[in-house]
């Protein structure tokens, strides 16, 4: 269990830690100087010593600042702490840090915690209980109403025991932590450099576990290294757990390259945003609403970072009142679901609001429509399954899961059975049931239309399909749906091109007899392709039947026409697709002409013109001089190569 402490300046928070752990966490000589604390401070209590059960459970503390300027520094040690300590000095009263103090607790959504009212020595009895009612009524409007007040004194000793007495149970009553299942996040508060053991990164873990020799990720930012040692709650340690205050030496890692705000995680949790959807409260005590366009100070973890409000739903937040806002922030940040967030104003004088994060990757554009307010209500579920449910069932254009995962910090759960899903070493996506039946109503019915308006076609090519019927779906989502549509038989793909099964491709007389007479010269004529005015003469046809003839022949899929006049049957084009799929895999994904000219044997021109027809059905993409392979096309994969028919 991990305490933080809270509080007016110069309530007692540093002496009454001291008292309670022995040690002292004004450590910096402007502290000792001036009496007052400025950084954070860290120390640890064992239950066993104390004689209590269950033996062997070590609290941590974070001992905050109560300076009115260092509110900041108290919200990041705050942020992921199990138990709040709230002081109140008898003889001063409640202050007004102890109501921002406790503004903090509430909107960080603190609901386990005590109150101490220190310097009871200092006070008369009559005061002390004047000061323990003032307390409690503060407390009535925030999740910590109906916490033990307890009046203490650090000097005379007086009320110690009962506090450690209400530490020790609310430890013993800290069930595993909730997140502990959830990939590992810790957010950094400190880095240092210490002789034999290098750099050494502290903070609190937030959510998930960590072993010695794990790799971990800093974000922002790429850099990766290794575990060397761990330590939690100050003791040396193989595997730490959320809940602790932990050190991890990071193999390989300069101190400059940390900073407090960034987050220690799992490499495949890495997220980075400068844009969130939150679930935020005003905070009850504002006086006025929160309105889009206001400059905040966002607090994530233990970060804090300029921000814009944008008030999605409702427009405007009255004071006590929730609602969902997105924050534009000025830096870059790590932050995941469920993480908390408090705002406090633009010149760091008040705290504004608390909520928690419904979306780290929040979109720049639509985000207030229906649609986008559906999504962030699946967001608010509790569960992340529901969530991954909810969302696939609002999703029109899916998910992707690896993203979803990531984002909530979780590692990818079950997906509903009827969902249409594509995996391989690029993506991870899945469309929802409801969308995958309207999404192939969509395509056959184009795909109807199409066919009416362009009877002699064989069908529109399935670039040409997606973007007449369903331009918005991603491209792995597209695959999958129309090999979904495949294999139920409701569309047929013939080389590039769709086309529905009663859509029969019936030759005319006079076609199927051209056809058969340019068989045998289109399939000689190798790489080099076949020229109409050839075949015409070869066949003794005219040469205006033969042109309309091949083009018709093209338009159907059984023939490829490369520049005008000039064609190929597809198993020529299969092995020509093959060869550039070839020379693009030993080249990083790049087909130069240069290199094709040399796998085909052909000369410059016709190698470049067939680099070119590539690019047009979609088998790569023209970049300068550059062909490179469309990761994402499936067009002469061995499999197209039975499709030859010609
Ligand atoms: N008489 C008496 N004095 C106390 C008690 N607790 C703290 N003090 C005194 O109050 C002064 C401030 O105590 P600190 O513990 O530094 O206060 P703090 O809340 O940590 O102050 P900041 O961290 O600067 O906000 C010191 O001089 C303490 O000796 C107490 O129980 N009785
Ligand atoms: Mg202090």
């Amino acid at each position: 269990m991990i305490v933080g402490t809270a509080g007016h300046i110069d309530h007692g928070k540093t002496t009454l830690v001291r008292a309670l752990t022995g040690v002292e966490t004004d450590r910096l000589p402007e502290e000792k100087q001036r009496g007052v604390s400025i950084e954070l401070g860290y120390a640890f209590l064992d239950t066993a010593a104390a004689g209590a059960q269950p033996a062997g459970t070590r609290i941590g503390f974070i001992d905050a600042p109560g300076h009115e300027r260092l509110v900041h520094t108290m919200l990041a040690g705050a942020t992921g702490i199990d138990f709040a300590l709230l002081l109140v000095a008898a003889d001063d009263g409640v202050m007004p840090q102890t109501r921002e103090h406790l503004a903090v607790l509430s909107l960080l959504g603190i609901g386990r915690g005590l109150v101490a009212v220190t310097k009871c020595d200092r006070a008369d009895p009559a005061r002390v209980q004047a000061v323990v009612a003032d307390v409690q009524a503060l407390l009535q409007q925030t999740p910590l109403a109906g916490a033990p007040v307890l009046p203490v004194s650090a000097h005379t000793g007086e009320g110690l025991d009962a506090l450690k007495a209400v530490l020790f149970q609310a430890a013993a009553d800290t069930a595993a932590h909730a997140r502990e299942g959830e990939a590992f996040r810790l957010a950094v508060d400190r880095a240092f450099t210490l002789d034999g053991v290098g750099t050494v990164v502290t903070g609190t873990v937030h959510a998930g576990r960590v072993n010695v020799g794990d790799e971990l990720q800093l974000v922002p930012g790429e850099r990766r290294a290794r575990v060397r040692s761990l330590h939690a709650q100050n003791r040396a340690v193989t595997t730490a757990h959320a809940g602790q205050r932990c050190a991890v030496a990071l193999a390989g890692v300069d101190k400059q390259e940390i900073e407090r705000g960034q987050w220690l995680c799992e490499p495949a949790m890495a997220m980075t945003t400068e844009r969130v959807d939150v679930q935020l409260s005003l905070w009850h005590g504002e006086t006025k609403p929160l309105r889009s366009g206001a400059i905040v100070h966002a607090h994530l973890g233990s970060a804090s970072v300029l921000a814009a409000v944008a008030v999605l739903d409702p427009p405007l937040l009255e004071p006590g009142q929730g609602g969902r806002v997105q924050l534009v922030l000025r830096k870059p940040l790590g932050a995941w679901h469920g993480d908390r967030v408090v705002l406090r104003d633009a010149s760091a004088s008040r705290t504004l609001a608390g909520g928690h994060v419904l979306d780290p990757c929040a979109p720049v554009r639509y985000r207030r429509t229906a649609q986008r307010l559906a999504e962030l209500d699946a967001l608010a579920l509790p569960a992340a399954q529901e969530r991954l449910n909810a969302l696939l069932a609002v999703a029109p254009q899916g998910l992707d899961l690896r993203r979803f995962a990531a984002a909530q910090g979780v590692r990818p759960g079950e997906l509903p059975a009827d969902v249409l899903r594509h995996t391989d070493a690029h993506a991870d996506m899945a469309l929802g049931a409801l969308q995958t039946t309207q999404a192939s109503e969509r395509v056959l019915q184009v795909l109807g239309a199409y066919h009416a308006s362009h009877t002699e076609e064989l069908g529109p090519d399935a670039a040409r399909l997606r973007r007449l019927a369903l331009p918005r779906l991603p491209e792995p989502l597209w695959r999958a749906l129309l090999s979904r549509l495949q294999g139920g038989g409701l569309v047929q793909v013939r080389g590039a091109f769709v086309h529905l099964p009663e859509h029969g491709v019936r030759l005319s007389a006079t076609e199927e007899r051209l056809a058969q007479k340019v068989a045998t010269p289109l399939q000689a004529s190798g790489f080099e392709g076949a020229w109409v005015r050839d075949l015409a003469r070869d066949a003794g046809e005219p040469e205006a039947l033969m042109r309309v003839t091949l083009v018709r022949l093209s338009q159907r899929g059984e023939l490829y026409q490369v520049v005008k006049d000039l064609y190929y049957p597809p198993a020529t084009m299969a092995r020509l697709g093959t060869l550039a799929r070839s020379v693009a895999a030993s080249n990083g994904g790049s087909v130069l002409a240069a290199a094709f000219r040399d796998a085909t044997g052909l000369g410059r021109k016709r190698a470049i013109q067939i680099l070119e027809h590539f690019d047009r059905i979609g088998l790569l993409r023209r970049v300068g001089d550059v062909h490179w392979l469309r990761a994402d096309s499936q067009l002469f994969l061995s499999t197209d190569t039975a499709d030859a028919s010609l």
